[in-house]
């Protein structure tokens, strides 16, 4: 990519047939950064130029997957409104520019506007709108991808304004899971989130729809694709509902299978491209996908790890978070989120190398919170340690978290143990005089907990044994009271 400029020849002017430009946007800030200058004087023609994606103002009709011949050329628009700041909106348009890259496009300029509250017709009000088409002939470029979720008639109207496609962060990022799904479950929800999102915007899409062009957006996981008609795009998001519940329920009854097990859960999360794969594979040899790239990870992978202390546990890589991911997305990933809310303890992976580890230690919980997994306990490890001091740093300041890398097996042992200590905070050493004839529940303790000690007594079998509240619950006509424990709870 080209350098970042700062044109002035892209600079907003005041548009006063928008009431809402003209009062509030501060021209001071709004800025246009072209990344191609050279090409900024190219002459186009806006029927000439746009190559189509998710409009219908162009693009060859192939309706293919990832298969494209052209790279697409992006404009970003971002937009503060109180109470974030332009750091923020910045940072968050770099990210967006990753995600646009690795959806497999070039981002060709930025939009930056200051303004109070969105226009809910066109996001950005209507003078700045003419401007970024304005901009778009001008660099000669494809798609214009807003860094916030646009309503279905923000969409529509900018799009007309365009004369190209308008998407928002949400589309993107279900481009990427869209190339990125591999399992059948994970195409099936993809396929159906694309369809939830697709089906509000079908006003005026009637062309679109049999004109698909190979883009950001219109990337399907099925061969479904949209060139389908609202009542046949009903009935497909039935059927996937349908099959996803078979799928779930089959999934459902080895979770329980589980459970009846005394293997504990741990369910590693993170912000995407933390390392959580790379540390699923360090722990357990794995060998799940690990790439330098955002959701390379779509499905949870379960591998069993026996923890230092003798305690058997399944660990699960999870589906990454991102800024502003809207939940309807998350929970698109029904099975990630069980197995987060599920868990007994979360390992929660942080880049201790990256720009802003604070920030996507916030992200990450306010999602948690989101999915309704803010009460399971979580233990904070920083990775890549590998790259500098930073991750150490950011260890110490908070309580017990970790520093580790995953690329060099670093710090494992520190957070074998420490997973291990968490893991046993759960339960309770106990003993127990079961009866010989109670065989059932003799059995159950060695299913439900880890045994230490078991003696053959006159009266029944005296047992030890490390166990949960749970089936401390179940077994309390067994448990002996007045005999001294294990000095450890
Ligand atoms: N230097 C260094 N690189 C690492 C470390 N851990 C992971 N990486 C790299 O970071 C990138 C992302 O790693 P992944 O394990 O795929 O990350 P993830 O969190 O599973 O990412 P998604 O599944 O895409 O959300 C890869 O290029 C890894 O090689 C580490 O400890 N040190
Ligand atoms: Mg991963």
């Amino acid at each position: 990519m080209s350098e970042r400029t700062n044109e002035g020849r892209g600079r907003a002017d005041d548009h006063p047939a928008d009431p809402f430009d003209a009062e509030f946007a501060d021209d001071t800030f709004d800025r246009t950064d072209i990344f191609d200058p050279d090409e900024f004087d190219i002459e186009v023609t806006e029927e000439a130029s746009h190559r189509g994606a998710f409009g219908d103002f162009g693009g060859d009709a192939r309706g293919g997957l990832i298969e494209r011949n052209f790279r697409e050329r992006i404009i970003l628009v971002g937009v503060t409104t109180p109470p974030r700041t332009d750091e923020e909106t910045d940072a968050s348009l770099d990210e967006l520019a990753l995600l646009v890259d690795t959806a497999g496009a070039d981002v060709v300029g930025r939009v930056l506007q200051r303004r109070h509250a969105p226009d809910p017709a066109t996001f950005i009000g209507s003078g700045k709108a003419i401007e970024v088409r304005d901009l778009s002939v001008a660099i000669d470029s494809d798609t214009v991808v807003f860094d916030d979720e646009l309503t279905p008639a923000q969409q529509f109207n900018l799009e007309r304004i365009f004369g190209r496609s308008a998407l928002d962060r949400t589309a993107v990022i279900l481009d990427i899971f869209a190339q990125n799904a591999s399992s059948l479950e994970g195409k099936a929800q993809v396929e159906l989130a694309q369809l939830r999102y697709l089906l509000p915007r079908l006003r005026g899409m009637g062309k679109k729809l049999s004109q698909q062009g190979a883009g950001i957006g219109t990337r399907g996981p099925g061969e479904t694709k949209l060139e389908v008609d609202r009542r046949r795009i009903e009935r497909r998001i039935h059927k996937l509902e349908v099959d996803l519940k078979d799928i779930r329920g089959h999934r459902a009854v080895q979770s329980k299978a589980r459970k009846r097990t005394a293997n504990r859960a741990v369910a590693i999360v993170g912000y995407t491209n933390a390392g959580k794969s790379s540390l699923l594979n360090q722990l357990t040899n794995a060998g799940v996908l690990t790439e330098n790239r955002l959701f390379a990870t779509l499905d949870a992978t379960t591998r069993r790890l026996a923890l230092p202390g003798g305690e058997g546990v399944y660990v699960s890589d999870t589906v990454g978070f991102v800024r502003k991911l809207p939940t309807h997305l998350v929970e698109a990933f029904k099975t990630t989120l069980d197995v987060v809310i599920d868990a007994d303890l979360l390992v929660h992976v942080v880049d201790g190398s990256g720009p802003d580890p604070m920030g996507n230690i916030d992200t990450v919980r306010a999602v948690l919170r989101d999915i309704g997994a803010a009460s399971v306990p979580e233990l904070v490890v920083f990775n890549k340690a590998d790259r500098g001091e930073q991750a150490e740093r950011l260890a110490a300041r908070i309580d017990g978290a970790i520093a580790v890398s995953a690329e060099t097996g670093y710090g494992m042992e520190d957070l074998l143990n420490a997973m291990s200590d968490r893991i046993r905070s759960l339960t309770t050493v106990i003993e127990l005089l079961i009866p010989f004839d109670r065989g059932d529940m003799i059995a159950a303790v060695h299913r439900e907990g880890q045994v230490l000690v078991e003696q053959a007594e006159a009266d029944g079998m005296r047992v030890r044994a490390r166990l949960e509240q749970g089936s401390i619950g179940r077994l309390r006509e067994f448990v002996v009271a007045d005999t001294p424990l294990d000095s450890r709870s």
